[in-house]
């Protein structure tokens, strides 16, 4: 990462490198992780100024058993909200970013095109497009007042960015109204001068001025304090483009004709009744989902509107498949999987790699390793290079066997003023973030 805030392990997700053909979990000893080990125990002892500020988990109370759960401040009333903007550097101003605006659209896409998310080693940027970004901020409920910008006063060039949608997450029993941050992005050349603080009081102020007083938020930043710690977990399309390209290498004793052959996969889904999800299948789509999150610590708390928002296919950003039995037509299985492409940095023959990422996946009666199969033949001929999935949920039933490999990037997943009182598992977990 260029920028100095980029702890241990990685950024957010991460486009990153199988070493194995046919990968292994990573040895515990490796000199990488005895360094990440290192770099994560010097995050907690490391002041955060800002964070120490805000009313999240703090690293001095991690395994106070004291603490209740829940909100960690109550309320305050909304006519103590401070009304006017907090005050920027003066020569930037705020701005509200109009996602039905094509040309502030265009804005939005290139500044996130050119600085946000990279890996480790700055050789991929996440390139979300245009119909994703709109798709992403404009949910049942949104709030344009949450798509905040930030522009130079003289060039008008809009140098930063922060947004909230609007989500109920369901934490053990409680349904709680949060907002879910995404897209923090300063221009590179105005790093490190604490302009993400501001924006992130900024957010929050407007958040509060709805009558909301918690937020979900992941990052590959250790932050006090992460509710769980995934991984991300890789499984080559197009081995040999992965290769030329150094987002994974050719394992030991392997050839590229062998590796080929390794990740073929069957022209057509295997299971009978497969087929794209369509309108006509929220409401039984939404049943499935609901009756499936419902076992997790941490998930959405979808309704039909944001099934038919989140989870109905949208050429480029989400495809959603399911399973209707051919005798008795119930729809029993469901998977699902959005288009993230990262831009190539620095490469001759390649400039995109397109990426899906695993989003959420119901299994009923379908095997859920035989779901994942048919996903990952949809995605190969969709000319997906890669698909990534964390570790959340069953994902771990099926990541080796489906030959997925373990990635290097970690994501930590945050809430805002709600206390959990001992860290999840990631199976734990019921929540895919964008
Ligand atoms: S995660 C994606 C974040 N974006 C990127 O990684 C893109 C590339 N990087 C950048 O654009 C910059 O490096 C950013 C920081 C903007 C990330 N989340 O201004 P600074 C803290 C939270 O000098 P810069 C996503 O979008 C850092 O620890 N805090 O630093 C979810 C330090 O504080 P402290 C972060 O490098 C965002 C301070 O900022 C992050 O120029 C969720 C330094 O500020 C981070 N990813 O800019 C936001 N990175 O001293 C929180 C650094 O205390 C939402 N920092 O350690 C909270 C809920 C709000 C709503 C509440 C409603 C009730």
């Amino acid at each position: 990462m260029t920028d100095n805030n980029s702890p241990p392990g990685s950024p957010k997700v991460n486009p990153d490198h199988n070493s194995e053909a046919n990968p292994l979990p990573k040895d515990d000893s490796s000199l990488e992780n005895i360094v990440r080990r290192f770099q994560d125990s010097m995050s907690l002892a490391k002041k955060h100024k800002f964070w120490e500020t805000q009313p999240v988990g703090q690293f001095k109370d991690v395994g106070d058993t004291s603490l209740p759960e829940g909100p960690i401040e109550p309320p305050t009333p909304l006519s103590e909200v401070k009304q006017e903007p907090y005050n920027l550097p003066s020569p930037y101003e705020w701005t509200t970013c109009d996602m039905d605006s094509e040309e502030t659209c265009n804005e939005v896409y290139n500044l996130l095109k050119n600085n946000y998310v990279e890996d480790d080693e700055n050789m991929f940027r996440f390139n979300y497009s245009k119909e994703f970004l709109r798709w992403a901020l404009r949910p049942p409920g949104y709030y344009k007042s949450w798509h905040i910008g930030v522009r130079a006063k003289t060039s008008k060039k809009l140098v930063a960015f922060i947004t909230g949608v609007p989500a109920r997450i369901r934490v053990r029993d409680e349904v709680v109204k949060m907002a879910e941050i995404n897209f923090l992005c300063v221009h590179k050349k105005l790093r490190s001068k604490r302009l993400a603080p501001v924006m992130i009081k900024e957010v929050t102020r407007r958040v509060h001025l709805e009558n909301i007083w918690q937020a979900a938020y992941t990052a590959g930043v250790v932050l006090p304090t992460p509710i769980t710690t995934c991984q991300y977990w890789h499984r080559s399309l197009n081995p040999k483009k992965l290769i030329d390209v150094g987002f994974s290498r050719l394992g030991p004793r392997m050839t590229m004709s062998r590796t080929i052959k390794l990740y073929k996969l069957p022209d057509q889904p295997a299971t009978p009744g497969f087929r794209k999800m369509e309108l006509r299948d929220v409401p039984a789509v939404t049943r499935l989902l609901r009756n499936y999150l419902s076992q997790f610590v941490v998930s959405p708390d979808f309704d039909e509107n944001d099934v038919e928002h989140w989870l109905l296919p949208t050429e480029d950003v989400i495809d959603s498949y399911l399973v209707e039995s051919p005798k008795t037509h119930d729809i029993t299985d469901f998977c699902s999987f959005y288009t993230l492409p990262s831009s190539i940095l620095g490469n001759q023959n390649y400039s995109i790699l397109k990426a899906a990422y695993s989003y959420y996946n119901v299994s009923t009666k379908t095997p859920l390793l035989q779901l994942m199969n048919d996903a990952l033949i949809v995605a190969k001929k969709k000319d997906f290079d890669v698909f990534n999935a964390l570790d959340v949920m069953h994902n771990v039933s099926f990541l080796k066997e489906l030959k997925f490999g373990p990635g290097d990037g970690q994501l930590h997943y945050y809430l805002y003023n709600y206390r959990i009182q001992n860290a999840l598992r990631t199976s734990e977990l019921g929540l895919v973030l964008l």
